[in-house]
């Protein structure tokens, strides 16, 4: 198979882990990076041994020599990239969150698709081992039609200090990782006809909210509730796991702390260890999320071989970034939000 060349701009905090995974992907690898910033341009392309280092995205472009691009910036400059991209006709994987706004969403899809290249949203999480086996049992039958979904993430762990700008915005939890609960949500019960949302700041030393409780209604008639904490303390601390209760017409589902799957029907419960690899390059409690960065890197070379849409495509994750913004909207107003009329 051809090996595809790819470059990577943006070689902060969480570009590490993709540098690691490209090295790991069947059928492509990274011929170029790029940073703003002279250290960590440095830092990144000593690590890996990339000689091609820019920095700045046009001169990048105006090199190329590439067959894809990995953006992984923080959300400010994900538009201008993205439609640099476009304006490139080069494919290209964005970081979450895709874009600082809605409509900001739907013009880089929208650009992407008039210059008739392939965009992946690098929404990771529904990738992940654990996530990936609730999905299966679902998809076996195991339970029947299920009617009913709690999906919870509550930690204390502090990840400001590898994030520190996580702090500072106006917004927090929703917009950082509630969007990957909100995702798992969508991925397991379908997409969602209205959303009612409150949230809260408990954490004095932040500027957004650390707390939120997220009611969906999917289109298929289930109810949900996403609730997602940066504020609880507990005495095992669960980070990075998504916590998920299903019920069904036919039994239960139930993904628990230490990745333990059960499945109880009418053929009794099954309990599966559904733990993720810990990559040779990966480290506890991260490679979770590590294992689940290589999954969807593989699947955007798979994809892109056999021609066909991602998982997680630009279109996709407009109706999950939908949730996102529907949920600010609910929680700022007190009101439940119509999400089909947004989209
Ligand atoms: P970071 O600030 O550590 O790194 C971003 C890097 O991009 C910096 O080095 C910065 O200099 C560079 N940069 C910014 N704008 C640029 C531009 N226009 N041109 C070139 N370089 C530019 O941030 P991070 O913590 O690595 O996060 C990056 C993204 O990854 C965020 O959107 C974050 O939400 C996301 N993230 C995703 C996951 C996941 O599991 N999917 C986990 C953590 C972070
Ligand atoms: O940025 C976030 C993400 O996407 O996964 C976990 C995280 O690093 C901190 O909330």
């Amino acid at each position: 198979m051809t090996e595809l060349k790819g470059a990577l701009i943006g070689c902060g905090f969480f570009a590490v882990n993709q540098m690691h995974a490209w090295n790991d992907v069947r059928g492509a690898g990274i011929v170029a990076i790029c940073d703003r910033d002279p250290e960590r341009l440095k830092v990144v392309g000593d690590q890996f041994g990339i000689d091609r280092r820019y920095g700045d995205a046009e001169a990048l472009f105006a090199d190329g020599g590439f067959d894809f691009v990995d953006i992984a910036t923080t959300v400010q400059s994900h538009r201008f990239l993205v439609e640099m991209a476009a304006r490139n006709k080069v494919p290209a994987i964005c970081q979450k969150p895709f874009a600082k706004t809605l409509s900001d969403a739907k013009a880089m899809v929208e650009a992407c698709r008039n210059a008739g290249i392939p965009l992946m949203v690098h929404e990771n999480f529904r990738w992940q081992t654990p996530i990936q086996a609730v999905r299966n049992a679902l998809e076996a039958d195991a339970i029947g039609t299920p009617f009913w979904g709690r999906f919870s993430f509550r930690s204390a762990y502090d990840v400001f200090s590898g994030q520190p700008y996580l702090a500072e915005g106006e917004r927090f939890i929703i917009e950082d990782l509630g969007i990957h609960t909100l995702d798992i949500a969508r991925y397991i019960l379908g997409d969602v006809r209205s959303l009612t949302a409150r949230t809260k700041r408990v954490n004095p030393a932040i500027k957004g909210e650390d707390v939120a409780t997220i009611l969906l209604d999917h289109e298929n008639g289930a109810t949900s509730v996403v609730d997602v904490s940066y504020a609880t303390k507990l005495s095992r601390e669960p980070f990075p796991e998504t916590l998920i209760e299903l019920d069904g017409s036919e039994g239960t589902i139930r993904l628990t702390q230490g990745y333990c799957l059960q499945v109880t029907n009418a053929k009794g419960t099954t309990t599966t260890d559904v733990s993720p690899r810990l990559l040779s390059w990966a480290s506890r409690p991260w490679h979770n999320i590590q294992e689940s960065v290589y999954a969807i890197q593989q699947h955007w070379v798979d994809q892109l071989e056999r021609g066909a849409e991602h998982s997680t495509s630009g279109a996709d994750n407009l109706k999950t970034f939908a949730l996102v913004e529907a949920a600010y909207d609910s929680a700022a107003r007190g009101q439940t939000i119509d999400v089909g009329a947004m989209l």
